[in-house]
């Protein structure tokens, strides 16, 4: 028996080597049974006695369906905002005003520290289902503006209470390794000191991490101080994934290799060198166009050399309050077009199977493929390239979650 099966639709699948683009199946159906696609096919090939092997049959009026998207890169924990600093610096404040006036990345640490699990919560619930009201079914969340054991946990404790309330799945990711904070400006050692000697061991005990990541950059940690966190991760059983060469190159993309890295992300600097270390361990790039507009920056990632060398390209939101207040993955797609020159398709692919892939869930979410969960974008559109296409549209017309549908779309 079947839970529900959908018919009068088309089926993106983004199964990989599919032939039709977006491995489509025109005139499909797809059958759910215990949260997991049960059956998927050509409404033609459906059995004969279907009508009477599935308890309920939905009629998705000619909509595409593609897999429920996968952020797999977004900072959306945390409290306030920085649109007030945004409006001044682009009224002629320096960055140095700004800085000095207690702004920049440090203002979204205090306020994140000054706010209770409850307020996180309640502060980063409108962007979740932002993302969620464009098709989103699993965000990655990561730390990195608390900065201290209690304030990490704290943001962690949060994402884990937003995948409980918010109809989508949610994996998290220690970033403690973001940026130095002001209490050890003079000892940035002993800051390192306490991730890889409390903070990582604490949200390892606590079951809060999926992962951990760093941000290896001059303004960030270095190569070496990335190894420590590297390997404290590693002597946790954690993953690890990297911000890598985002504003200048610093080999991160290579030491992400050579630690077995999900993914290494931004990389507008990447060099040959780590785009072949990428390649041979089976690294996913993460595609971050947001960073990039907010920023205004001129060199993009080398997208050509990536797909030569066959590596995945995963495209995210990268919604941080900093460099990327973004909370719509369609527009993040229409970028990754126009600024990247992804096809349409890659992009689509950057947001469902690599999303998937970077995130170490390919053997679960990310195309629709018997076995996989039942997470679905159903979408008013007459072709999957318009989900790339429009800027600012948000065609989605339902959303399931494990075979569940979940909250009206564009009524969060
Ligand atoms: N790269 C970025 O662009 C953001 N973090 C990172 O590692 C910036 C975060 C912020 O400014 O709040
Ligand atoms: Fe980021």
């Amino acid at each position: 028996m079947w839970d529900l099966l959908l018919i009068d639709c088309d089926l993106a699948t983004m199964a990989a080597g599919a032939e039709a683009r977006y491995g489509a199946i025109g005139d499909g159906a797809l059958a759910i049974s215990d949260g997991k696609i049960a059956w998927i096919g050509r409404r033609a090939d459906l059995p004969a006695d279907f009508e009477g092997l599935a308890r309920a049959i939905v009629t998705l009026d000619g909509c595409w369906v593609t897999p429920g998207l996968v952020d797999c890169h977004t900072h959306l924990v945390f409290g306030s905002n920085r649109a007030i600093e945004w409006e001044q610096r682009l009224n002629g404040a320096t960055y140095e005003e700004i800085a000095r006036a207690g702004g920049g990345i440090l203002s979204t640490v205090r306020a994140t520290r000054a706010a209770s699990e409850d307020e996180l919560v309640e502060a980063s619930l409108p962007r979740l289902k932002a993302l969620a009201a464009n098709g989103v079914t699993t965000v990655e969340i990561k730390s990195g503006y608390g900065l201290d054991s209690d304030s990490e946990l704290k943001s962690l404790r949060a994402a884990t209470r937003l995948g409980e309330i918010g109809d989508t799945r949610v994996r998290r990711t220690l970033l403690s390794a973001h940026a130095v904070p002001p209490e050890f400006k003079a000892d940035r050692t002993a800051y390192v000191d306490l991730i890889v000697g409390e903070i990582i061991p604490a949200a390892a005990k606590a079951g809060l991490a999926d992962a951990v990541d760093a941000f290896c950059e001059t303004i960030g940690f270095t190569p070496a101080e990335t190894e420590r966190v590297f390997a404290a991760a590693a002597a946790h059983g954690l993953r690890v994934k990297l911000h890598a060469e985002q504003l200048s190159d610093q080999g991160g993309a290579a030491l992400a290799a050579r630690h077995k890295a999900l993914s290494a992300d931004h990389l507008e600097h990447l060099t040959p060198a780590g785009v072949q270390a990428m390649a041979e361990a089976g690294v996913v790039a993460v595609l971050l166009p947001g960073a990039y507009y907010f920023l205004r920056d001129e060199t993009p990632p080398p997208v050509g050399a990536l797909r030569e060398a066959g590596v995945p390209l995963a495209v995210a939101t990268d919604c941080n309050p900093g460099t990327s207040p973004l909370t719509s993955p369609l527009l993040a797609m229409n970028m990754a077009c126009t600024l990247f020159r992804l096809t349409p398709e890659e992009a689509l692919a950057g947001f469902t199977r690599e999303g998937a892939r970077a995130l170490g869930l390919q053997d679960e979410l990310g195309t629709l493929e018997v076995g996989k969960a039942a997470d679905l974008a159903v979408w008013r559109v007459d072709d999957p390239s318009e989900l790339a296409y429009w800027m600012g549209a948000t065609p989605l017309a339902a959303r399931f979650v494990a075979g569940r549908e979940t909250t009206t779309p564009g009524n969060a």
